[in-house]
């Protein structure tokens, strides 16, 4: 590798000493390697090779996720029991005194404690592991409410922002800089001919009907850790944790917690959304912050999965037209087929989506009664 882990582990504050480092889980986005160290009783680390061509200012997305911590470890010390090395993420601080450094190339490194023991899926097949996922959602967001200070930083401007997102697949569309539009006509139309319900979120928030909250906005299932016994644990890749609708997080979540599929399934007939699942998520989320939402923001969830699914096919398609410059990609056509597995599962959302909204309605109702 032309980097050397070692080098870089020793930069930072660490405890333990330097054993290996390898490559680690399936981000679509930064250099992740998880670092052993030789002693049995010392903390193993993860340490990232930022993407600073998608997180254009690294001091301030460092500055979120410092505040963002913080914050989340002064809530949990006061629940007894608590876990506080492993259901909060922990900078470490660099031998400066920052919680980044930067290597001779200029690219931007940090560094986590590796959070032990803990389980990460990219499919979820049990209600109970859905459920779980749903109240780790449901607690962050609570959690972060009383956030103090300036609102965080955004880190990447207009994010979820479908409209923008629109923009910028029609404009990619036109210049086709890879020759790949001619062959695409279906995908094509296919986001083209939802465009516009998929902008009623955005309308609500103008409109003052849904409030911004501080959200994840990167919710998928992998983010969140779960325990040896599949309980809630720790959520982390908080690099877009910023002003958002809780709509994101839901949908976001529920687009990879109820997939029967991977998210770049290749055999479409494979890809479903479960309701079951998906009812177990709902379930899980309602009884951390059902008391907190608005009845509008309640109204819109069931339809939340059906945009961010959305958003996420809009985007892996327009990176696949400008010639795969965002996502991590491991072969030729693969945005597109993640652009295809996730249009698929928009029309699984489509289909169901009477059945959701009442699931919905129950389980507020229950809540209600409670
Ligand atoms: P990306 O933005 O590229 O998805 P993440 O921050 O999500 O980067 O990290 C990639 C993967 O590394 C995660 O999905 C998870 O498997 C693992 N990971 C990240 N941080 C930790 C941590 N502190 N402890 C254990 N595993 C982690
Ligand atoms: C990226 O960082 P990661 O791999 O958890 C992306 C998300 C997409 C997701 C699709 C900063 O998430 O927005 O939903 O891929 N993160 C960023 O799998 O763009
Ligand atoms: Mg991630």
């Amino acid at each position: 590798m032309e980097t050397d882990l070692k080098e870089i582990f020793e930069c930072f504050c660490t405890e333990g000493t330097f054993l290996k480092g390898e490559p680690f889980g399936s981000g679509h986005i930064h250099d992740t390697f998880r670092v052993e160290t030789v002693e049995n009783d010392k903390d193993d680390y993860i340490i990232q090779r930022l993407n600073s061509r998608i997180f254009k200012n690294i001091p301030e997305l460092q500055e979120n996720i410092e505040r963002v911590t913080v914050h989340l470890r002064k809530k949990l010390s006061a629940i007894p029991g608590s876990d506080l090395r492993r259901e909060c993420l922990r900078l470490i601080p660099s031998k400066e005194g920052k919680s980044w450094i930067t290597d001779k190339q200029g690219k931007y490194w940090r560094m986590y404690i590796f959070i032990s023991d803990h389980r990460s899926y990219n499919i979820v097949d049990t209600p109970g592991k859905a459920y779980e996922g749903g109240k780790a959602i449901g607690r962050f967001q609570a959690m972060l409410a009383d956030l103090p200070g300036e609102p965080l930083h955004e880190t990447i401007p207009y994010f979820h922002n479908i409209e923008k997102r629109l923009e910028t697949f029609q404009k990619v569309i036109k210049t086709d800089p890879s020759g790949r539009v001619g062959n695409i006509g279906d995908e094509i139309s296919s986001v083209l001919s939802r465009a516009d319900d998929m902008k009623i979120i955005l309308r609500l928030g103008r409109e003052g009907k849904i409030p911004l909250r501080i959200t994840h906005n990167d919710t998928k299932f992998n983010n969140i850790l779960l325990d040896s016994n599949n309980k809630a644990l720790c959520v982390i890749d908080l690099d877009t944790v910023m002003p958002g609708y809780i709509h994101y997080d839901f949908g976001d979540a529920i687009r990879t917690a109820a997939n029967t599929a991977v998210e770049d399934e290749k055999d479409l007939s494979k890809i479903k959304m479960d309701i079951e699942l998906f009812e177990a998520y709902s379930k899980g989320y309602l009884s951390e912050t059902c008391n907190t939402l608005n009845d509008t923001e309640k109204e819109y969830l069931a339809f939340a999965p059906r945009l961010i699914t959305y958003t996420i096919a809009t985007r892996f398609l327009t990176d696949y037209i400008d010639g795969d410059n965002y996502f991590k990609i491991n072969h030729e056509h693969h945005n597109l087929e993640r652009a295809q597995a996730q249009l698929k599962l928009v029309v699984s959302m489509e289909e169901q989506y009477e059945e959701m909204k009442k699931i919905i309605d129950v389980l507020i109702k229950d809540k209600r009664q409670k």
